[in-house]
């Protein structure tokens, strides 16, 4: 009994000592800090700010202040959340003393609370602090702007790993003649910031999380590109080999090649116009073959309609390479396939597996959002197509910046085919104005009407030569 009660005691009394130096300690860390960044302004008014960090010949412009003084705040608030826990957890300690002496906490169990719920957050907020990065005088490299551009706003140091520009290896210069690479990431990541530290707050080298979905939401939101990961992509367990290019094109892939956890369906037939819970909203009826077949090859009942033959008799073997934008899973481009003619299929998968669907019949899937400018060069494709994507809602200004890209990528000659672009009769002067301002040939221009209150337009436009 004596000698239990002996080594108890000694537990108790090792853990006592142990709370008020931990304890002790971070209110020192807290402090330190608090003094660092009192000295440095920061509780100061907001001129005192300025003054303290512009200097007198305005030296930090370009300098994120906000980004920075987010991040202090942020270590600041992590710092006074770990004491008043360890503050609580004494209190408690000595309010239930006997309770704890009975409860039989062994050693090892407190080494665990310590390490998790102390040491580790204290060194969190310790590398944090250490993180950020105060303006060098001299600005960085050339510019004016005195710190690397977002990189105060994140805390991840995933996140800051890949937005730290790589220098080239010593004495080598990389193959594009700069100095070093800039991992660029999308400027509205900013305003995703908890999801995207969940997306980047894996360990390097396991299993990511089944998050594409997180991944599409920040994308169409703006955080695009996406910082690239360093995680290992999970796939579907049973991954069959998919069939050969003479039948992938018109058959419904094997549904065991995709991983439907974020989808509503779990296989392709699910997926089925007449199924009301099959979870997505756009392309209905695109993942039924026998609806598929006849699209662009069957006369239909609407003038706004154009087949794929006459589309390329106008420009006998010269389209050879194009763009498809638009929702659907690569019809348009297995039927030019058939002409020898390779489409690119842009995809997002709303809702459904497009992107998988277009790959596993053996097309290309293009995963881009329309925030982004197109990966290609000026005047390279010999055609656009398209179709049930940026109907009546988008926004004219962007509208007009989508435009001009596509026109910036067309090669002279090349064909903008608008198919089936509807819109509110009463918008359909503005959006015909956006189309005709570029001057192309118009060889086909038709307007039908879809419902009562909207219209139908379908264009097959040819981007002039510009010499000049
Ligand atoms: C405390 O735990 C040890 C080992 O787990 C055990 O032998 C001992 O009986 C426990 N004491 C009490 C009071 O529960
Ligand atoms: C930086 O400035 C130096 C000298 O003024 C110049 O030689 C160099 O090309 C500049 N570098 C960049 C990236 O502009
Ligand atoms: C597809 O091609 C393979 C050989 O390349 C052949 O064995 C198979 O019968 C073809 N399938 C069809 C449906 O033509
Ligand atoms: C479509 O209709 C035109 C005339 O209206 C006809 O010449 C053409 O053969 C038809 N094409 C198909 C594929 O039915
Ligand atoms: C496509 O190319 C193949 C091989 O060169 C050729 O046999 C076929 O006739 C071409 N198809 C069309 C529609 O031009
Ligand atoms: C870190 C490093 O070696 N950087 C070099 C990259 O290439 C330029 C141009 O040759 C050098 O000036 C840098 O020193």
């Amino acid at each position: 009994m004596g000698r239990l009660c002996l080594r108890k005691c000694r537990v108790g009394r090792i853990m006592g000592t142990l709370q008020i130096v931990l304890g002790g300690l971070v209110i020192i860390v807290s402090l330190l800090s608090l003094i660092r960044f009192y000295s440095a302004g920061f509780f100061t008014r907001n001129e005192d700010i300025c003054r303290q960090f512009y200097g007198q010949k305005d030296d930090y412009d370009g300098f994120d202040i906000k980004a920075l003084s987010d991040r202090v705040g942020e270590v600041l608030d992590r710092m006074e959340s770990l004491q008043e826990k360890l503050e609580l957890e004494v209190k408690e300690m000595e309010k239930h003393k006997e309770v704890l002496d009975r409860n039989n906490i062994t050693r090892l169990e407190y080494k665990k609370y310590l390490e998790e719920e102390v040491i580790r957050p204290l060194y969190g907020a310790h590398i944090a602090l250490r993180q950020i990065r105060l303006p060098k005088a001299e600005g960085i490299r050339n510019s004016t702007m005195k710190e690397e551009p977002l990189i105060n706003t994140f805390v991840i140091e995933e996140i800051r790993k890949y937005i730290t520009p790589k220098e080239n290896r010593t004495g080598k210069i990389n193959i594009y003649g700069t100095e070093r690479i800039h991992n660029t990431i999308g400027h509205a990541c900013v305003l995703y910031k908890k999801e995207l530290e969940e997306y980047m707050g894996y360990d390097i080298g396991s299993y990511c999380n089944d998050d594409w979905n997180l991944a599409q939401k920040l994308m169409v939101n703006g955080c695009d590109p996406l910082p690239r990961r360093r995680c290992l992509t999970r796939a579907s367990k049973v991954y069959q080999k998919p069939y050969p290019i003479n039948e992938s094109l018109w058959r419904l892939p094997d549904g065991r090649n995709v991983r439907w956890s974020n989808y509503q369906c779990r296989n392709f037939e699910c997926l089925s116009s007449k199924n009301p819970k099959r979870g997505y909203s756009k392309c209905v009826g695109c993942f039924e073959m026998e609806k598929e077949k006849l699209k662009w090859v069957t006369n239909s009942s609407l003038p706004v309609d154009l087949l794929i033959n006459d589309v390329l008799t106008i420009k006998p073997g010269e389209i050879r390479i194009g763009l498809d934008f638009g929702v659907g899973t690569g019809t348009f481009a297995a039927r030019m396939r058939e002409h020898n003619v390779t489409i690119v299929s842009t995809a997002l998968n709303l809702g459904a597996p497009f992107n998988e669907m277009i790959a596993l019949r053996g097309l290309i899937p293009l995963y881009v959002t329309l925030n982004q400018r197109l990966p290609f060069f000026d005047n390279t494709m010999d055609l656009i197509h398209t179709s049930g994507f940026m109907d009546g809602w988008i926004d004219l200004l962007l509208l007009d910046f989508i435009l001009y890209d596509w026109d910036r990528v067309l090669r002279p000659g090349g064909l903008l085919w608008i198919d089936r672009f509807f819109c509110s009769r009463k918008d359909l002067d503005d959006y015909m104005y956006m189309f005709l301002q570029f001057r192309y040939k118009k060889h086909k221009w038709a307007i039908a009407p879809k419902s009562k209150d909207e219209v139908y337009l379908s264009a097959l436009l040819e981007k002039p030569s510009r010499a000049i």
